[in-house]
């Protein structure tokens, strides 16, 4: 049986993969802040599809949580095959000169920082797999700058870096690297970005019909279950209504 290791599993993208990877068999080690919820999944997935379920509650941007978890593991969890490195947040759509610079913080040691540790802290243990695969989830913001997305936009280009940057370095241990770029997906994401706003987070997806996190975690899964020669470096990925991260047309 596999394992796949997920961050940000608590909700959104990250919980939709955990929800079809626990289907499809794979073990899984989930991850977030929020231990409550964490809790409730692992009950729910490993009861429903006779799996197991390790759950590990920690910050992403706290390196020294990130390594103490992932160094801990016991012998049991110490093979895992695939990371997604899905925890991450927008926080704010301000003006650079307007934006609140503790926003900026939180979204580079989220998005960055924190995907580089978890990346660092697995790496030992993925290596001992046979069909290594590390799964980051970018964005169009990654691909394209658009008004008041400056810094969270830049956290992405930084993740689509890193990502072909891991698939050169790498490449000598076989370690298949395959970068995901959703655009508008209806999740917490927006609730989290407007701060709890809930009229303009759902102004977001208004007139459109957004992806879902399953779509996302289907796409993933596919990307996961190619031959072992075959590895999609990048894949962008948007609904209908969407071309990139400027043009969208309304449902008519
Ligand atoms: P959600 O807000 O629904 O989920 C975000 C997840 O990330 C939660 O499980 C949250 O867990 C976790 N997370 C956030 N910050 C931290 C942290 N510091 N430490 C640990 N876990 C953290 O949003 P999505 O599912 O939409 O977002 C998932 C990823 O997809 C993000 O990287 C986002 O940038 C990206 N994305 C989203 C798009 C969208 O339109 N929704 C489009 C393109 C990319 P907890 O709060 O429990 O810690
Ligand atoms: C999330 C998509 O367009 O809100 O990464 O930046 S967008």
């Amino acid at each position: 049986m596999k394992t796949v290791f997920i961050t940000g599993a608590t909700s959104g993208i990250g919980k939709a993969c955990a929800g079809k990877f626990a289907k499809e068999k794979y073990n899984l080690i989930i991850t977030g802040r929020r231990k409550e919820r964490l809790d409730a999944l692992v009950k729910e997935l490993s009861s429903e599809n006779n799996i197991k379920v390790l759950p590990l509650c920690f910050d992403v941007q706290d390196r020294k949580a990130v390594f103490s978890a992932i160094e801990n593991l016991s012998p049991e969890w110490q093979r895992v095959d695939i990371l997604i490195n899905n925890a991450g947040l927008a926080l704010g759509k301000d003006a650079f000169d307007e934006a609140d610079i503790n926003d900026w913080d939180t979204m580079l040691n989220s998005n960055v920082h924190g995907l580089l540790y978890v990346t660092r802290a697995l790496l030992p243990i993925l290596k001992k797999s046979a069909a290594p695969h590390i799964i980051n989830i970018g964005s169009t913001a990654g691909k394209e700058v658009y008004e008041n997305g400056n810094v969270y936009c830049a956290s992405k280009f930084a993740v689509d870096a890193i990502s072909k940057a891991m698939r050169i370095d790498l490449l000598k241990h076989g370690i298949k690297v395959t970068a995901i770029h959703p655009g508008a997906a209806e999740t917490e994401f927006s609730l989290v970005r407007f701060k709890g706003n809930q009229p303009k987070a759902d102004a977001v997806y208004q007139d459109i019909k957004p992806l879902s996190g399953a779509d996302i975690a289907d796409t993933i899964f596919y990307c996961a279950s190619l031959p072992p020669h075959v590895c999609i470096n990048d894949l962008v990925i948007t609904c209908l209504h969407q071309a990139n991260s400027f043009y969208m047309s309304k449902k008519s």
